[in-house]
C-alpha cells in the first residue's frame, strides 16, 4: 500500500473515528491479560482523559464529553469526591455538580467508557485530598493506615458508592459504562511511613475493594505491591521511561495520570507542556506496551468555593487539551486527537501482534510489532536533539529531534509526535462591561471582633487552626487585649504562623498581613506598631487558602499561629504573649449571616461610599446583567486583593491578585470564571469579600471565545498561550 492511501484512511478516521466504542447495550464483562483490559472478549487499547464533575456544571457536561469523543477519547476517568458527597456522617448529597450518577450517564450516553477512581483519598488539589473534615474528629483515627475507626469510614463510603453506581446499572459488567475502578490513590508515596500498618492496610483496601463484586478491575496507582488481583498503573509526566511494569505478567500496562501540565499554586506561573512532549510520552507508552494512557486533566475546570488545596490557584490545569472554559486548547487537543486516529489504526497489530525492540542508532530504537497474519506496526524513536537519519527495513527514515514517527505498516510514517499540523490558537478576551461607577456599588465593612466578642472560645495555648474551624470558614480570628508597661520607644508586633495569611488589627486599626507560600510552611510577621498606654487591643485573623491534601497523618497537621510577642529590640525587652488568654472567633460576621445570598443581603446595612478603594474586610456588592450570546463568562479581578467571589450565591471561587509571581511580577491568576448557568438574563447579584484591600472599580465582565491564530484580530487582548 502507498502512503497516500495511509494519509487518505489516516484522515478518514480522524473525521469519523472520534473515540468511543460502537458495541451498543454497553460493556459487558472487563477483564484483563499481560497486553490489555478485555472487554466483552475483546482486547482494548483505549485512551482516557480526566474531567472532574465537580469542577465544572452539569450544563458544560455533555459539551466536554463530546470534545473529550471527538478528540480521540474512549474512556472519561474521574475521582469521587468524599467530602461533597458526606458533608456529614450518614448524610449524602448528590445533586447538582454533586451528581456522580448523572455524569456516568452521560459518559454511556455519548458511547464512552468511564473509569471511577473512588479512593476514597484522592489527594487531586482537592481540600483535605477529598477526606470530609468530620473524619478528622473521629476518635482514635489514623488516615489511611490499618486502623480501625478509619477502615469503618473508607468501607463504608465505597461501599456506598459502589451500592449506587450498581443500583444504576453503571458497571460495564451491567451494561453501563464503568470499566475500571480504582481504590485508594497513590499510597506507595507514604506507605513506608505507617511501617508494617501499610502493607497490611493495602492487602486490605484490596481484598475490601475486589469483595464488593463491581464485574470490573480495580486499579491502585502508583502502588508497586497491588495484590492481586488489583492492576498496579503508573501516574507521571514520562511513563513511558520510568514505569517499572505491572507486577504480575498477567497484568496490563496502564497509565492511569499522564500530566498535561500541572496544577498552579498562587505566587507562581503556569506550567506549560507542549503538545509534542505530550504526544511522544504517549507514544512511547504504547511502543513500550501500554495499553492505557490518561490525561490528567483533559479538562482541568474551576476550584469553586473553597474546594481547591492549600494556596492552590482556582483555575485547574487550564493548560489541559481543553481549557478552564471547555475551549478546545490547540494546537494540543488536535495533536493529540491525529495522535489518536494514528495508534488507532494500528490497534489489531499492536493488540494481536507480537512486539519487539531494537537499536537504529545511539539514540534511536525501533519498536516494532508483527502479526503472523502480516500486518507490521513501528514507532521509530528518536530521544536526540538533532535530526537523524535512520535505516529502517532496507529504508531510509528522517527522524525529528526527540520524537517519534508511527508506521501502521512498517512503511509509512502517518504521524511524528514533533510535527505539529494544527494550527495554534488564541483565548480572546472581550470585556462587556465595566463596574466602574461608585453609584453602583455598595459595602459592608466586617466586624473586627476584640475580646468582648470572643468570650465563647477562650485558651491560653493557641488553638489549631483547621480543628477550630472545621473547615466551615477559611478565617480564624485570635483576640487579646492587654495592659501595656513597656518602656520601649519602637514596639514591633512579631506573628509566627503556620496558616497561610495573617492579617493584624491594633486597638481596631488595620496594621498589617504577611503570607507564606505552597512550598514553604509558616510565615513570621513583624509589624511596628505604637501602643496606646494602658489598654490595647490586638486582633489576628489567621487564613487558609485550603486545606493540605497530601502526605502520611494528614489528621495531625498543623495550622494557625505559634508565637505572638511584643518586641522591644533596643531594650532588649518583649512581651511574650503566647500564652495568654486569647479569644477566637471562627469565620466572618458576613460569612454567617450567609450576606452572599440575595435572601439575606438585608442582614446587614449596605452603603454607598465615594472611593470604595482600598478597603480591609470589606464586602462589596453589585447587580449585573449577563452578556449576551453563550460565550463563557469570567470576571477579570486585577485589581482586587485577595478574597472569594459569589455570583447569585453560588462562590466562584477563592481570588488572590495581590500574591504576584516573583519571577514575572504577574498575579497567578487574574481571570474567574462564571459559567453561564449561574447567571441570569438581568440583576445578578455579585459579591466580592475583599481582605486587604482592592479596587472594585476596574473590574469588568467578560466573554471569553477562541480564534485560530491566523485569524487573530490584534485589537484584542488575549493570553499567553
Ligand atoms: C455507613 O454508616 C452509616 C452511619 O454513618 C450507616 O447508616 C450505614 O448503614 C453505613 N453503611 C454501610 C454500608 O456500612
Ligand atoms: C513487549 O512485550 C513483548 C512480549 O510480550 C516483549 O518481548 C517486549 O520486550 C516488550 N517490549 C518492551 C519494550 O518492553
Ligand atoms: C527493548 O526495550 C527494553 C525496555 O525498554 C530495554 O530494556 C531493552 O534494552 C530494549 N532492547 C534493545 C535491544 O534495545
Ligand atoms: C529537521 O528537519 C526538518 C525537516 O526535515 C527541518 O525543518 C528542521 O529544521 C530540522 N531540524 C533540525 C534541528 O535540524
Ligand atoms: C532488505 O533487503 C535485503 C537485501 O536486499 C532483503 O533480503 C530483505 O528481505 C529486505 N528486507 C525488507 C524488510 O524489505
Ligand atoms: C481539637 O479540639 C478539641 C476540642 O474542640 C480537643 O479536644 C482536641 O484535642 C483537639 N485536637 C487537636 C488535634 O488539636
Ligand atoms: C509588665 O507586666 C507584666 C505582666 O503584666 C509583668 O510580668 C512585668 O513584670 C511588668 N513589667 C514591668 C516593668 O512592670
Ligand atoms: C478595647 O476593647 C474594649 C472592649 O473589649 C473597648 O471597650 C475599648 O474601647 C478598646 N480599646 C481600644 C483602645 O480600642
Ligand atoms: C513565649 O512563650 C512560649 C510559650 O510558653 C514559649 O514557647 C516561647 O519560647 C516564649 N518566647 C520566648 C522568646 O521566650
Ligand atoms: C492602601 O492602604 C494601605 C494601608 O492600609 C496603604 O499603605 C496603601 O498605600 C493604600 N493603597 C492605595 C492604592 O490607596
Ligand atoms: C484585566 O483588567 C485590567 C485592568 O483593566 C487590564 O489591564 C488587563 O489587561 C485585563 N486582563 C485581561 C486578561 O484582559
Ligand atoms: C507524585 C506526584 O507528583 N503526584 C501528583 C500527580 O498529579 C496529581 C494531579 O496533579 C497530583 O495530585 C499528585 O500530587
Amino acid at each position: 500500500m502507498e502512503w497516500w492511501y495511509w494519509c487518505w484512511l489516516f484522515a478518514l478516521v480522524i473525521m469519523v473515528e472520534g473515540g468511543g466504542h460502537s458495541d451498543d447495550g454497553g460493556g459487558g464483562e472487563v477483564t484483563y491479560d499481560g497486553r490489555s483490559l478485555i472487554i466483552d472478549g475483546q482486547r482494548k487499547l483505549l485512551f482516557s482523559g480526566s474531567i472532574h464533575y465537580p469542577r465544572s456544571t452539569p450544563e458544560m457536561w455533555p459539551s466536554l464529553i463530546a470534545k473529550g469523543k471527538e478528540g480521540g477519547l474512549d474512556v472519561i476517568q474521574t475521582y469521587v469526591f468524599w467530602n461533597l458527597h458526606e458533608p456529614q456522617p450518614g448524610q449524602y448529597e448528590f445533586s447538582g455538580r454533586n451528581d456522580v450518577v448523572r455524569f456516568m450517564k452521560e459518559i454511556h450516553a455519548q458511547g464512552l467508557y468511564a473509569c471511577l477512581r473512588i479512593g476514597p483519598f484522592i489527594e487531586s488539589e482537592w481540600t483535605y485530598g477529598g477526606f470530609p473534615f468530620w473524619l478528622h474528629d473521629i476518635p482514635g483515627i489514623i488516615f489511611r493506615s490499618d486502623n480501625e475507626p478509619f477502615k469503618f469510614y473508607m468501607q463504608n463510603f465505597t461501599t456506598k458508592i459502589v451500592d449506587l453506581m450498581k443500583s444504576e446499572g453503571l458497571y460495564a459488567s451491567q451494561g453501563g459504562p464503568i470499566i475500571l475502578s480504582q481504590i485508594e490513590n497513590e499510597y506507595g508515596n507514604i506507605e513506608a511511613a505507617f511501617k508494617e500498618k501499610g502493607p497490611s492496610y493495602v492487602r486490605w483496601a484490596a481484598k475490601m475493594a475486589v469483595e464488593l463484586q463491581t464485574g470490573v478491575p480495580w486499579v491502585m496507582c502508583k502502588q508497586i505491591d497491588a495484590p492481586d488481583p488489583v492492576i498496579n498503573t503508573c501516574n507521571g509526566m514520562r511513563c513511558g521511561e520510568t514505569f517499572g511494569g505491572p507486577n504480575s505478567p498477567n497484568k496490563p500496562s496502564l497509565w492511569t495520570e499522564n500530566w498535561t501540565s500541572f496544577y498552579q499554586v498562587y505566587g507562581e506561573k503556569p506550567y506549560i507542556r507542549s503538545a509534542e512532549d505530550i504526544a511522544f510520552h504517549v507514544a512511547l507508552f504504547i511502543a513500550k506496551n501500554g495499553s492505557y494512557i490518561n490525561y490528567y486533566m483533559y479538562h482541568g475546570g474551576t476550584n469553586f468555593g473553597r474546594t481547591g488545596s492549600s494556596y492552590v490557584i482556582t483555575s485547574y490545569y487550564d493548560q489541559a487539551p481543553l481549557d478552564e472554559y471547555g475551549l478546545l486548547r490547540q494546537p494540543k487537543w488536535g495533536h493529540h486527537k491525529e495522535l489518536h486516529a494514528a495508534i488507532k489504526l494500528c490497534s489489531t497489530t499492536l493488540l494481536q501482534g507480537v512486539g519487539t525492540n531494537f537499536s537504529l542508532g545511539q539514540y534511536q530504537e525501533a519498536y516494532v510489532f508483527r502479526e503472523e497474519t502480516g500486518g507490521c506496526v513501528a514507532f521509530l524513536t528518536n530521544h536526540d536533539g538533532h535530526n537523524v537519519t535512520v535505516q529502517f527495513q532496507n529504508a531510509s527514515f528522517e527522524l525529528l529531534p526527540k520524537s517519534i514517527s508511527i508506521l501502521p505498516d512498517c512503511k509509512n510514517v502517518i504521524f511524528n509526535t514533533a510535527k505539529v499540523n494544527t494550527e495554534n490558537n488564541n483565548r480572546v478576551i472581550q470585556p462587556t462591561q465595566l463596574f466602574d461607577s461608585t453609584d453602583n456599588w455598595e459595602e459592608f465593612k466586617d466586624v473586627i471582633p476584640n475580646i468582648e466578642d470572643t468570650t465563647s472560645l477562650k485558651s491560653n495555648t493557641f488553638l489549631e487552626h483547621m480543628n477550630t474551624t472545621k473547615d466551615k470558614s477559611d478565617y480564624l480570628w485570635y483576640t487579646l487585649r492587654f495592659e501595656h508597661n513597656l518602656s520601649c520607644t519602637k514596639p514591633v508586633l512579631h506573628v509566627e504562623s503556620f496558616g497561610h495569611v495573617a492579617h493584624a488589627f491594633l486597638n481596631n486599626i488595620y496594621i498589617g498581613a504577611a503570607h507564606g507560600s505552597h512550598n514553604v510552611k509558616g510565615f513570621m510577621m513583624d509589624i511596628p506598631i505604637m501602643l496606646n498606654d494602658g489598654i490595647n487591643n490586638i486582633s489576628i485573623v489567621s487564613v487558609m487558602v485550603g486545606l493540605p491534601d497530601s502526605g502520611a497523618f494528614l489528621e495531625s497537621k498543623f495550622a494557625g499561629l505559634t508565637k505572638v510577642e511584643i518586641q522591644c529590640m533596643e531594650e532588649d525587652q518583649f512581651y511574650n504573649l503566647t500564652n495568654y488568654a486569647w479569644g477566637y472567633q471562627v469565620g466572618l460576621l458576613g460569612e454567617k449571616l450567609h450576606i452572599f445570598r440575595e435572601e439575606s443581603l438585608d442582614e446587614v446595612v449596605w452603603s454607598r461610599n465615594e472611593t470604595p478603594i482600598n478597603h480591609t474586610f470589606t464586602w462589596y456588592k453589585i447587580f449585573f446583567d449577563a452578556p449576551m450570546g453563550d460565550e463563557p463568562v469570567a470576571l477579570n479581578l486585577s485589581t482586587m486583593g485577595k478574597g472569594e467571589a459569589w455570583v447569585n450565591g453560588e462562590s466562584i471561587g477563592r481570588y488572590w491578585v495581590s500574591f504576584l509571581d516573583p519571577q514575572s511580577n504577574n498575579p497567578s491568576q487574574t481571570m474567574y470564571h462564571v459559567p453561564r448557568s449561574f447567571l441570569k438574563t438581568s440583576e445578578n447579584l455579585l459579591i466580592l469579600l475583599e481582605e486587604g484591600g482592592g479596587n472594585p472599580l476596574q473590574i469588568s465582565l467578560n466573554t471569553i471565545s477562541i480564534i485560530n491564530e491566523s485569524e487573530h484580530d490584534k485589537a484584542f487582548y488575549h493570553l499567553p498561550r
